[in-house]
């Protein structure tokens, strides 16, 4: 079936990097963040093995930096997030799910205290800015909140420390996961993190000059063509076989913390002045009343239109949220949402019923599918 392409105007906006990703062959691309993103060049399954392979250049500009500072950044940005961020470090990007006052998901992006009084949030696909600013304006806080001018590289991928080595030296060995170095391109100070949007491996250049990025993306291209560094981006079969999650898919505001499995970055028994912490303890108490889970279908090589999940009653007991077909495992993925009912069924329906999902924990026990497959 024939796709309609996409018209991009202010609404839809594309990036410094937008012609080159056109020139590298992107087929599919979406919006996010009212932005383009690329999502597919030869084929998923050809872009996968190659990320897995080698390295690529990947434009995520649509990681949009909602910048809040002002004397009362630290305060609002404590109140958005169940994180603790008083244990946060410099150099530190910290993964923070944003939460309302019911402990909905409003964003989960990685925040960087980039000085002292300066946060910036790299956020996922939700309006972030009118949040913070109706929060800001409601509290009478003493902030300034915009959206600035940066425009993210990732490069991910097995080859992609010695690529990035090669162009901001042997500093970027010392960065840690989830660390950040400020290191000098053409004699401009980029913010190099180890960071991504895949479990790869790889950096994050959050470029904040235009022009100077168009050169690195250039000098990453023409420096890695011996480590045969193609185009790419976001992968969604390994990002779900790595068992990374997607804002909009697989969490949002009807979703906690607690329910997608990111209570590890919820704080609930120390005493932060955050507006989520009490329907949070309360989730806690109660139990969630449901859960994202993995499913798994050993050699079903598509995907399905039915989004509902079954139990052996054939009663819906929950949704899918993300899916996809893995070649490497030979086997169907999912994500989804279950009720509390279903939380120890061992197989789930899918597909109408027509296939049973083995269930799994996320991210999915790797040694658990290969027995499944085998
Ligand atoms: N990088 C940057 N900004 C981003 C993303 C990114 N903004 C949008 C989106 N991705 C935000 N969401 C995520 C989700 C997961 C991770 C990063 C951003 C991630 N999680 C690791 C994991 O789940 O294992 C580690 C989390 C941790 O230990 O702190 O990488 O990719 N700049």
């Amino acid at each position: 079936m024939q796709q309609p392409g996409l018209v991009f105007s202010r609404r839809i906006r594309t990036t410094p990097f937008t012609s080159r990703v056109m020139h590298g062959g992107v087929k599919l691309a979406t919006v996010y963040n009212h932005m383009v993103l690329a999502s597919e060049f030869r084929s998923l399954k050809e872009d996968c093995e190659h990320l897995c392979s080698h390295v690529q250049v990947w434009d995520v500009s649509v990681q949009r930096q909602i910048q809040i500072s002002g004397p009362d950044a630290n305060k609002l940005v404590q109140w958005m997030t169940p994180r603790n961020l008083g244990k946060a470090q410099p150099d530190q990007c910290f993964y923070v799910p944003l939460c309302d006052e019911n402990g909905g998901i409003v964003n989960d992006p990685i925040a960087i205290n980039v000085s002292p009084q300066s946060w910036w949030l790299s956020i996922s696909d939700s309006d972030v800015l009118l949040w913070a600013k109706g929060l800001a304006v409601g509290r009478g806080m003493d902030v300034k909140i915009r959206e600035v001018d940066v425009w993210p590289i990732a490069i991910q991928g097995p080859k992609a420390e010695t690529l990035v080595e090669r162009v901001f030296g042997e500093a970027v060995r010392d960065i840690r996961f989830f660390r950040y170095k400020r290191l000098a391109y053409k004699g401009h100070d980029f913010i190099v993190a180890r960071s991504g949007w895949s479990k790869q491996g790889g950096f994050e250049v959050y470029v904040d000059d235009a022009r100077l990025g168009q050169e690195l993306w250039d000098e990453l291209f023409a420096r890695g063509e011996d480590l045969n560094v193609g185009h790419g981006c976001p992968n969604l079969i390994e990002r779900i076989e790595s068992g990374l999650l997607s804002f909009g898919s697989d969490l949002d505001l009807a979703t906690t913390p607690l329910q997608v499995g990111l209570d590890r970055f919820c704080h609930l028994d120390e005493d932060l002045d955050s507006m989520s912490l009490p329907a949070l303890r309360a989730q806690r108490e109660q139990g969630v009343p449901s859960r994202l889970m993995g499913l798994v279908v050993p050699g079903l090589e598509r995907t399905v239109e039915d989004m509902q999940i079954y139990n052996p009653s054939g009663e819906c007991v929950g949704e899918l949220t993300s899916q996809v077909y893995s070649p490497r495992f030979n086997a169907w993925l999912g994500y989804a949402l279950v009720e509390r009912a279903a939380f120890d069924l061992p197989q789930l329906g899918i597909d109408a019923n027509r296939h049973q999902a083995h269930v799994s924990e996320l991210p999915f026990n790797f040694d658990q599918i290969l027995a499944h497959c085998a």
